[in-house]
């Protein structure tokens, strides 16, 4: 079994894989170990990654990047809407109302959905991680931004299997940070000591989010989380670009707003003028060669310019800072220390804000690009049966309140946590959706419709008493998860089960208010279902069920023995934000054909390669060590066959299938070896051998 932790970002993703010497970050076929979340369609195949992104100026209608934030989102969302106009390539409204992506795939338009984009960077991630394991990846664990609600995280879900991946768990992005600081140390307070608390922030290139964690021995606690989803690299960026737009407007006179490839290299040079600024104080030039209309144009910028071009950046840079201390109700001095990561708090004044809050210079003792991939890894480790990891126990937590409904016939509600007991005589619905509207970053906040079926009345007549199950699960993904109906056995002696109820059940009573009541699943409630041990390897991934929740030891033993019978009921699951199963099997077999075209076109590709390669070296050869052993006859002829093959390649041969390369191959070689007997082959091999090891 394979252990893979994968960050996926919405510009870099890494890869850590367990392997027996400890957690290690793994490089792609080009020795780089960050993978660009870039997916470029093209008429014979897709490029995924590093590929890829040298297409985004080339073929930037078809090259997708910039779209994790995609996931769960209606095509209408304000956010999808905000991002429309400046995407080089077309979003598109799905029939479900979600957002597709229109391209040219194969010389049709083809619009895929964000799972199914999503997945093709998984499939490429997967296949980087099996060429470094050797060996089939599925299982792995994945990162996730901490503010993902549902839709986000179901949708991210859905992108995993099209991969044909098993994602163990979501684990969100600060969560996975915290996790690959503190297994390692070994001086964390014993657990009746005071813990030890961190502050972990991450700024990445779309977002970013921090989290207050609680450290002791063998288990870290998330005591807050804060994040604004709208602040990243990408921003500043953003300010670097509109300030060259209208520069190079009045200089030269260019619009460069109106072209969407100069304005693609216009970004990429702000992004990398931007990490110089973080090196260097003085002024920094910026060159783009035939810009537009073959005009070469320059710019310049310094720290502290860019630093009063920010300045608005840089002021949302406390609110999140303020919220989390708030939330933790820790003072400054109870924060231990205060570690960073993500590629943009390198920028040296988003650094100093952070410090300044806390009174406090900023650690970076962990790798800030591969911290995220290197705690996903150990998450999927300490879920590995195979493997022997520390102890380690997570408790997240999910930020936002979720309120479960309860739908009378007439459509009042009636909500709810975690265990709760209706006495009904018929099924009925219940409906889960956020309760702070204001706090999410999401317009919807609808989670799903539950309806509990088969609920009949009591043999007298009496309603049933109907145990409901509710969950947020270790992706951090709601549900219904289970109900049962329970009945009083009268006789003794009767085969029966005893009603045995989880431990977590007990936090949140509703209280009737008519015909509804109203209890929210708070942050401090949702915790206690979302623990996650180390034993979780053990309880997880049996069925649909997710791990969380011990039987009470003291249950049964002290509590008068009522002997029950429970029956379970089936529920149906509406209006959940997420693709049909239908669909995703079809999705499922489509990234398979996609992964079959890509491979038939690269051995297309080396077939072609090969036969160009035998052409040059052949030419190489017959004027250095085999001009003793071929006659200028057969030089000739020889000469003039390649020159044919070239002018071929270039021409009819340009693209042609796999099979014409490949028996042109066999053509060229024949023709070589033709004028040779078995011996003089043989030898001229040898000697030929004899001169390469000579010259090597
Ligand atoms: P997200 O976490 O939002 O999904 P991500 O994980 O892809 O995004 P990171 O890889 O953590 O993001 O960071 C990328 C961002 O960091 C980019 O905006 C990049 O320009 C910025 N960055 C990287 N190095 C530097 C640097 N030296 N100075 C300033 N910014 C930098
Ligand atoms: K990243
Ligand atoms: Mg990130």
């Amino acid at each position: 079994m394979s252990v893979v932790g994968i960050d996926v970002g919405f510009q870099n993703c890494y890869i850590a894989v367990a392997r027996s010497g400890g957690i290690e970050t793994i490089a792609n076929e080009y020795s780089d170990r960050c993978t660009p979340a870039c997916v470029s369609l093209a008429s014979k195949n897709r490029t995924i990654g590093n590929a890829a992104k040298g297409q985004i100026i080339t073929n930037f209608k078809n090259t997708i990047h910039g779209f994790k934030k995609f996931h769960g989102r209606a095509f209408d969302d304000p956010y999808v809407q905000r991002e429309k106009p400046m995407l080089p390539y077309s979003l598109h409204k799905l029939a479900s109302g979600n957002t597709g992506i229109k391209v040219r795939y194969l010389n049709e338009d083809k619009v895929f959905t964000i799972e199914q984009v999503t997945a093709m960077l998984l499939t490429k991630l997967k296949e980087t991680s099996e060429s470094a394991l050797k060996k089939p990846v599925v299982d792995c664990v994945i990162s996730v931004p901490s503010f993902f609600t549902d839709a986000e995280r179901r949708s991210v879900m859905d992108a995993t299997q099209i991969a044909g991946l098993n994602c163990l768990r979501l684990i969100n992005d600060t969560t996975a940070v915290a996790l690959a600081y503190g297994i390692y140390k070994q001086d964390l307070p014993t657990p009746e000591e005071k813990p030890r608390n961190v502050v972990f922030v991450d700024l990445g290139h779309s977002s970013f989010q921090l989290s207050i964690s609680a450290f002791n021995k063998g288990k870290l606690k998330i005591l807050a989380t804060a994040f604004d989803p709208y602040l990243g690299g990408r921003n500043f960026d953003e300010v670097l670009v509109e300030h060259f737009c209208e520069e190079f407007k009045a200089r030269y006179k260019l619009n460069v707003k109106e072209n969407p490839r100069a304005l693609l290299r216009l970004s990429q040079e702000c992004e990398k003028l931007k990490k110089l600024m973080s090196a260097n104080c003085s002024d920094l030039p910026i060159n783009i060669e035939c810009f537009m209309n073959d005009i070469d144009v320059t710019g310049k910028m310094n720290r502290v310019q860019f630093e009063e071009l920010c300045a608005s950046l840089l002021m949302r840079v406390e609110a999140p800072l303020k919220a989390v201390m708030e939330q933790s109700k820790l003072s400054r001095d109870e924060i231990y220390a205060v570690e960073v990561v993500g590629g943009a708090t390198r920028i040296p004044s988003v650094k100093e804000r952070i410090s300044k809050f806390f009174g406090k210079d900023v650690s970076t003792t962990l790798n800030a690009d591969e911290a995220v991939a290197r705690g996903c890894a150990l998450q999927c480790a300490i879920m590995s049966p195979a493997f022997k990891v520390r102890e380690f126990s997570i408790t997240d937590v999910v930020p936002f309140p979720i309120t479960l409904q309860h739908l009378l016939s007439c459509n009042h509600p009636a909500p709810f946590s975690k265990v709760i007991t209706f006495h009904k005589k018929e099924p009925f619905d219940l409906e889960a959706f956020y309760s702070l509207p204001q706090e999410l970053p999401y317009p919807d906040i609808r989670i799903g419709h539950f309806s509990v079926q088969n609920v009949v009345p009591q043999p007298d007549g009496d309603s049933s008493k109907v145990k409901v199950k509710v969950r947020v699960n270790v992706h951090g993904i709601f549900s219904v998860s289970s109900a049962s109906l329970m009945e009083k056995q009268k006789g003794e002696g009767e085969d029966v089960q005893m009603d045995i109820e989880p431990t977590v059940q007990n936090e949140g009573r509703p209280e009737d208010q008519g015909n509804y009541t109203s209890i929210c699943m708070s942050c401090e409630s949702l915790r206690t279902i979302i623990r996650v041990g180390t034993n979780l390897s053990k309880m997880f991934p049996t069925k649909e069920g997710v791990p969380g929740e011990k039987q009470d030891p003291g249950a049964g033993g002290s509590k008068p023995k009522v002997k029950v019978k429970s029956t379970d009921l089936p529920i149906l699951a509406n209006n959940i934000r997420q693709l049909d199963r239908g669909v995703l099997n079809d999705f499922v077999e489509y990234e398979g054909q996609m992964i079959i075209q890509d491979k038939l076109e690269k051995e297309r590709n080396d077939a072609k390669n090969a036969v160009e390669e035998y052409v040059y070296d052949l030419r190489d050869k017959l004027c250095s060590i085999y001009e003793k052993y071929t006659t200028e006859e057969d030089s000739n002829r020889l000469t003039l066959m390649l020159g044919d093959t070239e002018n071929w390649l270039y021409e009819e041969g340009e693209d042609q299938a796999k099979q014409v390369y490949v028996d042109k191959l066999d053509d060229l070689k024949d023709e070589h070896y033709q004028h040779l007997s078995a011996e003089e082959m043989s030898s001229v091999e040898k000697c030929v051998n004899e001169s390469m090891a000579w010259m090597n």
